[in-house]
């Protein structure tokens, strides 16, 4: 199977320019490729995964790709897709951003490859560079207005408003593909749905630029849901790349909790797995969905390639942890990351405390009365063992490295005490 054929059975193209011609390129022996981030945060989301996975396909298939960080255009503000203006981030954050964006690109390419290792470039060598003649009188020339107003990131904009500063970014990422182009043989842009036009736009450039050999462009899917919610976000917000911003558990959990609807999709996006795996796992989606095997492999798999192996283990025994009850085993990192989101109550001293007023205080339960209730009646459990003492008191024996005590209220409610 080409690569062609292998992204198009795994729904990964969206649209794509001269398909034949490109199918060519692409088998005939190496094509150098391109993809742009611009650093409008100080992390990648979910919502860049699927690009990052298809430029790691396609260097595993034998091109080579680079990996453009936008540290000029992030300056500026792309317009695709943004119903209004940005506002412009300073200098320096921009360029720390772009070091952060760089570090995490990496982690998914491989430098090391001989024939086609991966490349990380900066537009600002070049951007940083341009001053305004060069820019009007060279490059702007190629630009006719009324083409310029027909693309979408344009056009959507002219009623609530465009600065010429964002209207003019097209010019920059076009300047990109042709600089690319020629310093590099780079033949090929792919982006999301969203960089279509931009993506055109830079073709077209390399073409009146009178480059003999032509361009390509390819644009893969916007990752959608069945129930019709924003892919990548949660009541928790957004899904980082960063393990700081979010936690490799909470990662995991929010694979795990793809909707049967979605799972096999997803399993093509964004794993490595073979057309048989996923046709196993299709079937197992139909014949036994509570097991949820499907989920299972994606949420693996995923967490594995951003985080890591050993970032997926924790993440397996914090999940299983919370799952079995079994809490002790816990170290109080683990602690930190599976419990996140869970109501805490930070003591203000060591000094030991009676369970009952502990409860309380930490508003595990609503009265005394009630405390001493719940004790009696086997609902509270102190890092995960059952507590009906209603005399206990709670002490540094209690504290998992010395930080936390678990309390759990019921089947499944947790809180946390720290110290
Ligand atoms: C800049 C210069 C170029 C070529 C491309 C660019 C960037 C492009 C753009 N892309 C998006 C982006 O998001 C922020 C990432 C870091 C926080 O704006 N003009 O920079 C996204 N892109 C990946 C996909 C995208 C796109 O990085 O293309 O569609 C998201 O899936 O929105 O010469």
């Amino acid at each position: 199977m080409s690569i062609l054929q292998e992204l198009e059975s795994r729904g990964l193209i969206n649209q794509i320019t001269d398909r034949e011609g490109l199918e060519k390129q692409l088998n005939e022996g190496k094509v150098t490729f391109y993809c742009g981030f611009d650093p409008t945060a100080d992390s990648l989301h979910i919502g860049h995964l699927l690009v990052i996975t298809t430029m790691r396909r396609m260097q595993q298939a034998g091109h080579q790709p680079i990996a453009l960080v936008g540290g000029g255009t992030g300056l500026i503000g792309d317009p695709s897709g943004k119903k209004s203006e940005r506002t412009l981030n300073e200098q320096h954050v921009v360029e720390q951003w772009s070091d952060r964006i760089k570090d995490q690109l990496s982690r998914f390419l491989d430098f090391e490859a001989k024939d086609n290792p991966a490349v990380i470039a900066n537009n600002y060598d070049w951007i940083g560079k341009l001053n305004v003649i060069s820019f009007l009188r060279d490059i702007g020339k190629n630009f006719p207005l009324n083409y310029m107003l027909a693309k979408e990131s344009v056009e959507s904009r002219l009623e609530a408003g465009i600065s010429f500063t964002e209207f003019s970014y097209m010019i920059l990422q076009s300047y990109d593909f042709l600089q690319l182009y020629q310093q590099k043989g780079c033949k090929l842009q792919i982006g999301g749905s969203d960089q279509w036009g931009n993506i055109t736009a830079g073709m077209e450039l390399i073409r009146k630029t009178g480059e003999e050999e032509k361009a390509f462009g390819l644009t893969i899917p916007l990752v959608t849901k069945s129930d019709g919610t924003k892919f990548g976000k949660t009541e928790g917000g957004t899904i980082w790349l960063d393990a700081e911003k979010t936690t490799p558990y909470e990662f995991y959990q929010f694979w795990i909790n793809t909707d049967d609807r979605d799972v096999v999709k997803f399993l093509k996006y964004f794993t490595f797995l073979s057309d048989e795996e996923i046709a196993e796992l299709e079937e197992k989606v139909k014949s036994e969905p509570e097991n949820r095997a499907a989920q299972k492999m994606l949420a693996e798999e995923v967490t594995k390639l951003v985080h890591g192996e050993e970032a997926l283990k924790q993440a397996l025994k914090i999940t299983e942890a919370l799952f079995s009850g079994q809490l002790s085993d816990l170290t109080a990192a683990e602690i930190e990351q599976g419990f996140k989101d869970v109501p805490s109550f930070t003591m203000e001293t060591k000094e030991e405390i009676g369970l009952v007023d502990l409860l309380v205080a930490s508003k595990v339960s609503p009265s005394k009365r009630q405390a001493r209730e719940d004790i009696s009646n086997g609902a509270i459990y102190i890092n995960g063992e059952r507590c009906q003492d209603l005399n206990k008191a709670i002490g540094a024996e209690d504290r998992i490295e010395d930080r936390f005590v678990i309390i759990r209220r019921g089947k499944k409610k947790y809180f946390l005490i720290n110290y």
